[in-house]
């Protein structure tokens, strides 16, 4: 302890030597005196990139963001500090490079974001249509005066050069130990600005910069600098992890397919054949909310409705990993399982897929995805070119204004409203076709509340009182918590549902057509709101207490199983039919591929879910943390416990096989994608042979 207060009271003192060395001796303005081209560097840097957020991000929070200076700063200084290994004479050219590359940037970023209002990836450069529509977004550009106001940087940079030659300072002689020390000083200060901007870092900064797919939201913390670089990384990093290891993957691969049986027919089998088929993406639409009602209105009374005249799979979940809607997009388009690291969709765009839309295609459908958000989101743009979409409608195809926007963009009353639209047009050209719409209002936090209409979850009881009166008291409930906006939120969605459907019915586009719904994943709500959901006390406006006989605790294991999201199948005229029924036998959104296809009339030989027809009871749900459930049984690998789910005794060797099956299933998964197994040029062999079948 002693130890440690001397050693403060000498850092405290060597501290304070150093601040009046630094003040008696004008250190910092000498440093600027003797370093003017080093500063004019880095400042013309750190300002052509605020130019570009302030071009790009129209708020001043975003543009002045200190965060985002701050790590410009400490990038360019870092960058330039290499400068000072060289002689004199050579520092100029060495900063201005440096100077000319990062305008470079914030020119093509300054183009690219007036046209796809996003940043651009060096991944994208792989595709060529994307190089096609960068030349001519350039050439189209090239006269707009605000992408070239970024070269009075270097041009700023050049007369101060000039004006210092003037003084001879690139004749100066140094030593090189000094050459070394200023270098090893710059980078220490560049060193000490990035360790600032770490402490500063929340976890919601940290996550978004690993998954890098929110741009916007990286160049206005991070700043261009670090945005472009984390993009090399995160566009590298896809290659390097498939360098090693193609042979055993693939041989594990092959093995893995030789095993599986063929699927045989069953009384699904193309029921649906040649049918327009129209797939909702519903955003964190969960099944135990379709049971739920608020003072006699249920919260889904839409949702409700299909599943209660359509197929209704009501033991489903979604199998999503850290790239959520994107993840859930890629495991429906192609029964693939998310990757282990990074995310399919941003790190993988480039591999191939047998997806729904293409194997549709073979069958002479004409494919396409509605998503009124910025095609940039979870780099659908790309990501749709190998999932094979014809035509990708986003948001620069819908009319979005300050008034119809809900959360994150374009509220779905007026996405499907102007979708239909769209949807017409396809359907006066085309035979067959097949179309995604991706629901976008009911997104997390929630909290557009006043925009999501009158629905009350509030509870009103009835008291009576000693003297026989009575009265109506109203208790708060759900309202003001998150699970109830969610409530709020999920009832605005599904009366969007409701008018789409209608919509579609006076369009007559119900005649011949399918419409499949999916919950892309759960609401990430807290398990305490569910505990007030059901053990709401109206006297404390609490949580009823542990030992009071009505509490019912909602655990992690509920809250687990309670993560599940509706899957329907519907037509106009499916009720009473004998597809009207509710489906229980436990389905992931793997299964989903198979399921639709022996509908539909195609098949997908290395899709990893199952026909659910064929399979029924004995289906296995793998969830990417190598979680499992069946309908006897929910395995949590982490903590290596399991919950029965049946009156069925569970033995040591199903929880083994299981798991085992699970990781293998996990790594094909995986390999499948990084090693792009399913490229017939990587995979010759195996898709030779699939031919001659
Ligand atoms: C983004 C939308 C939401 O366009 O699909 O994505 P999420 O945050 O749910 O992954
Ligand atoms: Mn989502």
């Amino acid at each position: 302890m002693k130890r440690i207060k001397i050693g403060y009271e000498k850092l405290k003192k060597k501290a304070k030597k150093y601040f009046k060395h630094m003040k008696e001796d004008h250190v910092i303005r000498n440093y600027f005196k003797e370093n003017v081209l080093f500063v004019a560097f880095v400042i013309t840097a750190v300002l052509n990139s605020t130019v570009l957020r302030f071009f790009c991000m129209h708020s001043i929070e975003n543009y002045l963001s200190w965060k985002a200076v701050l790590a410009d700063t400490a990038v360019v200084t870092f960058l330039g500090s290499f400068v000072y290994l060289l002689k004199p004479k050579n520092r100029f050219t060495y900063l201005l490079i440096c100077n000319i590359i990062l305008t470079a940037l914030c020119v093509i970023n300054s183009v690219y974001y007036t046209f796809y209002t996003s940043f651009a990836s060096i991944s994208m450069l792989s595709l060529t249509q994307y190089i096609g529509d960068v030349g001519d977004a350039v050439v189209e550009n090239v006269l707009q005066l605000k992408d070239m106001i970024y070269i009075i940087g270097p041009i700023a940079f050049i007369i101060v050069h000039l004006r210092l030659k003037k003084k001879n300072y690139d004749k100066k002689v140094d030593l090189k130990s000094d050459r070394k020390k200023k270098t090893l000083h710059t980078m220490g200060f560049a060193g000490v600005l990035g360790l600032i901007f770490l402490m500063t870092m929340t976890s919601l900064d940290a996550s978004r910069f690993m998954k890098q797919w929110n741009k916007e939201y990286i160049v206005m913390r991070f700043g261009i600098y670090v945005y472009q670089a984390n993009d090399v990384f995160t566009s590298i990093q896809p290659k390097i992890n498939s360098m090693f290891g193609f042979d055993k993957a693939n041989k594990e691969f092959i093995d893995y397919f030789a095993e599986r049986e063929e699927p045989k027919e069953n009384e699904m089998t193309n029921i649906f054949k040649g049918k327009n088929i129209i797939v909702i993406h519903g955003e964190s639409m969960m099944t135990n909310a379709m049971s739920l009602s608020f003072h006699g209105e249920e919260v889904t009374p839409n949702l409700n409705r299909l599943a209660s005249e359509g197929m209704f799979f009501s033991n489903f979940y979604s199998q999503v990993s850290v790239g959520t809607s994107s993840d859930s997009e890629l495991t429906y388009n192609t029964s693939l399982m998310p990757t282990k690291s990074g995310t399919a969709f941003v790190s993988y765009s480039d591999r191939t897929f047998n997806s729904v839309p293409k194997l549709l295609k073979e069958q002479g459908y004409y494919t396409f995805s509605m998503h009124a958000n910025n095609a940039d989101f979870w780099n659908r743009r790309n990501m749709y070119n190998s999932i094979g979409y014809e035509r990708f409608y986003s948001k620069s195809d819908y009319e979005v204004s300050k008034e119809n926007t809900i959360g994150l963009g374009l509220s779905d009353k007026e996405f499907f409203r102007q979708s239909v639209e769209k949807i017409k047009e396809v359907n006066e050209e085309k035979e067959h076709w097949y179309g995604l719409l991706i629901m976008l209002s009911n997104h997390t936090p929630f909290s557009d509340v006043e925009k999501y209409g009158e629905y009350n979850v509030d509870m009103v009881e009835t008291v009576t009182y000693d003297d026989g009166s009575q009265e109506e008291v109203t208790y708060p409930y759900m309202e003001g918590t998150k699970l109830g906006n969610y409530f709020k939120s999920l009832h605005y969605a599904d009366s969007a549902l409701g008018e789409f459907i209608t919509e579609l019915d006076e369009a007559g586009l119900l005649e011949n057509t399918v419409i499949i719904l999916y919950g892309d994943h759960d609401a990430r709500l807290p398990k305490k709101d569910y505990n007030l959901l059901y053990n709401y006390n109206p006297e404390t406006h609490d949580i009823r207490d542990e030992e009071d006989e009505l509490y019912r605790e909602y655990d992690s294991y509920q809250y687990e199983l309670g993560r599940k999201v509706p899957f329907i199948i519907w037509t106009k005229d499916m009720k009473g039919s004998r597809l009207n029924f509710e489906y229980h036998n436990v389905m992931g959104m793997y299964d989903v591929q198979p399921t639709i296809g022996n509908m539909f009339g195609y098949y997908n030989k290395y899709a990893l879910g199952h026909d659910i027809f064929s399979i029924k009871e004995n289906n296995i749900v793998v969830f990417p943390n190598g979680n499992w459930v069946t309908n006897n049984v929910y395995y949590n690998s982490q903590k290596a416990e399991y919950l029965s789910l049946s009156d069925q005794p569970i033995t040591e060797e199903e929880i083994t096989s299981n798991t085992d099956y699970a990781n293998r299933l996990l790594d094909v998964s995986n390999n499948i994608i990084v090693f792009d197994l399913l490229n017939p040029e990587k995979n010759a062999g195996v898709m030779k042979k699939d031919e001659e079948q």
